[in-house]
């Protein structure tokens, strides 16, 4: 359904007067949002070669045009119903799912809403300086594709929270929009969502490593019984994909170009020629491996544990895994610490759900980095790019209490801090790679130093394609 509504929907806002006119009451809000927090100095004079989504039907959420960002139609989606669809899991397991929210959970899904959705507007904010120094057209058009389809993910949770949650969803709705990613006053909800963004390799580590903690999130909330939520996450997947392939390809540009300058110039010391080093892209790599590992909350968890007995948030893939499905009587083995040591413990798989998730993320984090790997490996450099053990530099969990080096060695704190700068960006590598940003670079065709061109354009678009256009 193409819409020419305020608020582009498929959710018939029309037919209920009181909703639409609660949206439309908090859409100049979200715009005044938008233009405060949003890109900075891309609001009005720039056209971006964006995708809209304007039903959910193939054809409809790939549908491209040039928008004035301010102007791109935020707009509320969910995924086609699923009919006679039942509860995948808990207590509830088999029984059709709620098009209400059943009253006992109601707290609860309103905190998983809240969360998910306070993410959304946060990445938005840790990204609005990024513009200013892409290192194309191309890379300019995809931060501003991402930061669109972000702020229409946090429409999709705002439409749910006014939808279904009444007057503490519409004040929940107002605070999405009040709080800030790194405010000291009102931070966001979220460790990952309050660290900066400022610089282009911390932006495709982002989108690798932290919209993946989206896509494992949102998977799990796709299986919710409370379908209104179901159906809003499975649409907002279909998005996430290309955010995490503008992770996974800008960092093996990245790669690719340091490889490219160490062959040509039979030299390690890329930095004297303006390109990212290898160890500095690996020190970034276990910066945003890490925090985004914390995404996923305790390995013991009872919040985890409540939601899926209740039904609102199940496992990734819960309807392929083979097994009961209620889990009262399985158990989990996993990594945790005690008394200072890194131990495996066989521990209620109910409890273990976010370990679960956590082990699922892990392994999909691993794919990039044989792709990445591989272009270091073709231009035979003897380098390889590793994700660092799960316990190193966490801070939420278990493995807090611990000093873990990235190969897993438990070490005292003075030792681990003594390594740290191996391990971690120093304020010098920072500085470093911030010399290398900007300013931004936007003839068509044109790329910064540091970073190759794609292996493709949008679209089918090339790569010198007009992809914001400048008026
Ligand atoms: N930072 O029992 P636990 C995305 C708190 S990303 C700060 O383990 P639970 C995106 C926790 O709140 C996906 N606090 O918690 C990506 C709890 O507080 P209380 C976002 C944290 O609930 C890129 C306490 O510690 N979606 O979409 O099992 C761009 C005990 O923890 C953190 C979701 O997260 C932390 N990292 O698990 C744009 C899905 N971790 O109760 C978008 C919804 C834990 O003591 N959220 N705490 O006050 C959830 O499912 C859960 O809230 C969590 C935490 C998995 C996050």
């Amino acid at each position: 359904m193409i819409s020419a509504e305020k608020i582009p929907n498929n959710v018939n806002l029309s037919s209920n007067k009181r909703l639409q006119r609660a949206l439309e009451h908090w859409q100049p809000k979200y715009i005044q949002w938008w233009r405060d927090m949003g890109p900075q100095g891309f609001q009005d004079y720039h056209q971006v070669y964006v995708r809209t989504a304007i039903s959910v039907d193939p054809e409809g959420w790939a549908h491209f045009e040039y928008v004035k960002l301010p102007e791109y139609r935020w707009g509320i989606f969910l995924a086609d119903p699923v009919h006679d669809r039942k509860i995948g899991f808990g207590d509830f397991f088999g029984q059709s799912v709620w098009q209400e929210v059943p009253g006992e959970f109601r707290n609860q899904l309103r905190r998983l809403i809240v969360t998910q959705g306070d993410t959304e507007p946060a990445s938005v904010e840790q990204q609005r300086l990024l513009g200013k120094t892409a290192p194309s057209l191309y890379d300019l058009r995809n931060v501003f594709q991402i930061n669109c389809e972000e702020g229409r993910h946090l429409w999709a949770m705002v439409y749910l929270l006014h939808a279904y949650f009444g007057r503490d969803g519409r004040e929940e709705a107002e605070m999405l929009l009040e709080r800030h990613s790194g405010d000291p006053d009102k931070p966001r909800i979220l460790g990952a969502f309050n660290e900066a963004t400022p610089d282009w390799l911390s932006f495709f580590m982002f989108t690798y490593f932290t919209d993946r903690d989206g896509k494992y999130q949102l998977a799990s909330l796709a299986e919710s019984g409370f379908d209104p939520l179901a159906r809003s996450c499975r649409f907002m997947l279909i998005e996430e994909a290309h955010h995490m392939f503008v992770g996974e390809s800008g960092v093996q540009r990245i790669v690719q170009r340091t490889c490219d300058l160490m062959k040509e110039h039979k030299t390690d010391d890329v930095r004297s020629l303006g390109a990212i080093d290898l160890p500095t892209i690996q020190k970034y790599l276990n910066f945003h491996f890490s925090v985004s590992l914390d995404l996923f909350g305790q390995e013991a968890s009872t919040n985890a544990a409540n939601y899926y007995t209740m039904g609102v948030k199940g496992r990734y893939l819960e309807t392929r895994i083979d097994d009961d499905h209620v889990l009262t009587d399985s158990t989990f083995d996993m990594d945790t610490a005690d008394n200072g040591r890194i131990v495996r413990k066989t521990v209620p798989a109910l409890s273990a759900l976010n370990e679960r998730l956590r082990n699922d993320y892990i392994e999909d984090c691993a794919r990039g980095l044989i792709r990445w790997n591989r272009v270091i490996e073709q231009a035979g450099i003897a380098f390889e790019l590793k994700l660092p053990h799960r316990a190193f530099n966490r801070r939420i969990g278990a493995f807090n209490e611990l000093n873990v080096s990235p190969e897993g060695k438990v070490m005292s704190e003075a030792e681990w801090k003594a390594n740290e700068h191996k391990w971690l960006p120093t304020a010098e590598d920072r500085a470093y790679v911030t010399s290398l940003m900007g300013p931004a670079v936007i003839e068509p065709g044109k790329f910064a130093n540091w970073i190759a061109p794609p292996l493709r354009g949008i679209n089918n678009q090339p790569a010198n394609f007009e992809y914001v256009r400048f008026n």
